[in-house]
């Protein structure tokens, strides 16, 4: 049985992650979060992990931590562009800096003993293709990042290579496309429309809404994560992409109207917004034998839009505050 460190397990993903880890494997695991705005303690309820509130960036605690483990999963970024077009300096301190700090942690303790790094990533670092192509991103695309958000997650996935290569570290790198599920933050697109609707309110879509995202279920993104760890080779990236059938934003948003009821507005659009991400999963399904269980986006998003009825008391709290933030850019 082995340690297992998993950062930023207190937010969406790595929430998820969590618990997948421990129903699958035999691991120990200890969470280290710092609870900003977007990290909810409640997402760990009944979860038997060591939690410790504390800061990617903090040299001393990171070091400390790294120390007991054999294993690191590296989820904590802060995660939202529209955030990061806002104010991008906590984009640079935990996406770069927090990357950096775990990847000197990770050098140090291997000069001792084996330790692998897992680092978690997005499609978003090879930034758009054009609407109405059949181009797919895959491991060996260019980088070209968009927004403040996508440009520190690239330096990120630089900063893990150059220690693969320079220091030798034991490290893989995922890129997936985007998530949606259980313990989404409402800021982001799917919940915000859900609770949107729960409550009355029109959908909120960007722009014209012909942008195309390649949506995966968060439990996909997981067991593609834990193939990685449990069959990957060291130093490869793995691409994650479910092959959903191309879906507009518009689309998703009118499905939704549908599935919980109600209508949808266009608003301001996001600048520089991003056209289409599709992500060429080839080399994981081929290589480690991983396969979407969620194929259908409907069927997703109906098992999402019953979560987030039955879990109203989680999501609430900061839904006001979300909108509010919203209003003031014109969305
Ligand atoms: P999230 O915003 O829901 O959660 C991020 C978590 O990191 C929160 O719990 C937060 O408290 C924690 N955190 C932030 N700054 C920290 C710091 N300095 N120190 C310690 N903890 C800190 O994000 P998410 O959507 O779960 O994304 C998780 C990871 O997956 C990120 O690295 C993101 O780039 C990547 N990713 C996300 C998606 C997506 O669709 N959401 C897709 C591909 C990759
Ligand atoms: O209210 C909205 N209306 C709308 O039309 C919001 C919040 C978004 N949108 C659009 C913008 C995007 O085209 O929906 C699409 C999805 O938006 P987000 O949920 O903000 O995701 P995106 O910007 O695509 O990034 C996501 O996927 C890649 C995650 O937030 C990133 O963390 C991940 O790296």
């Amino acid at each position: 049985m082995g340690n297992m460190l998993v950062t930023g397990g207190a937010g969406f993903i790595g929430a998820n992650f969590v618990r997948m880890a421990l129903e699958r494997t035999d691991h120990r695991v200890t969470v280290l979060d710092k609870l900003t705005y977007a990290g909810n303690r409640a997402n760990l309820d009944s979860v038997d992990a060591e939690f410790v509130e504390g800061d990617v960036a903090d040299t001393a605690l990171v070091d400390a931590l790294v120390g007991e483990a054999d294993t690191v999963v590296h989820f904590a970024a802060e995660s939202h562009n529209d955030n990061s077009l806002r104010d991008p300096s906590a984009f640079v301190h935990t996406n770069v800096v927090g990357t950096y700090t775990l990847l000197e942690a990770i050098r140090n303790h291997s000069r001792t003993r084996p330790i692998h790094f897992h680092h978690i990533s997005t499609d978003e670092v090879y930034g758009d293709l054009p609407l109405y192509g059949d181009e797919r991103f895959d491991e060996h695309t260019a980088y070209n990042p968009s927004s403040p958000y996508s440009a520190t997650k690239a330096g990120s996935d630089h900063l893990v290579r150059a220690w693969v290569r320079s220091f030798g570290i034991s490290a893989t790198i995922s890129n997936c496309s985007n998530n949606y599920g259980p313990y989404q933050h409402v800021e982001k697109f799917i919940p915000r429309q859900i609770t949107n609707l729960i409550d009355g309110e029109p959908a909120k879509l960007y722009g014209t809404g012909e942008q195309v995202r390649d949506w995966i279920h968060v439990d996909d993104h997981n067991a593609a994560v834990l193939a990685i760890l449990e069959r990957g080779r060291p130093g490869e990236t793995y691409a994650i992409g479910a092959d959903t059938e191309r879906t507009t934003n518009k689309q998703v948003i009118e499905l939704l109207c549908e599935i919980v009821g109600g209508s949808f507005e266009h608003v301001a659009d996001r600048p520089g917004h991003d056209q289409r991400y599709q992500m060429d999963a080839a080399k994981l399904r081929r290589e480690l034998g991983w396969e979407p269980r969620y194929t259908d986006l409907r069927a997703g998003l109906e098992q999402t839009v019953e979560w987030y009825r039955a879990n109203e008391w989680w999501w609430r709290p900061g839904k006001a505050d979300v909108e509010k933030r919203y209003a003031l850019s014109g969305q």
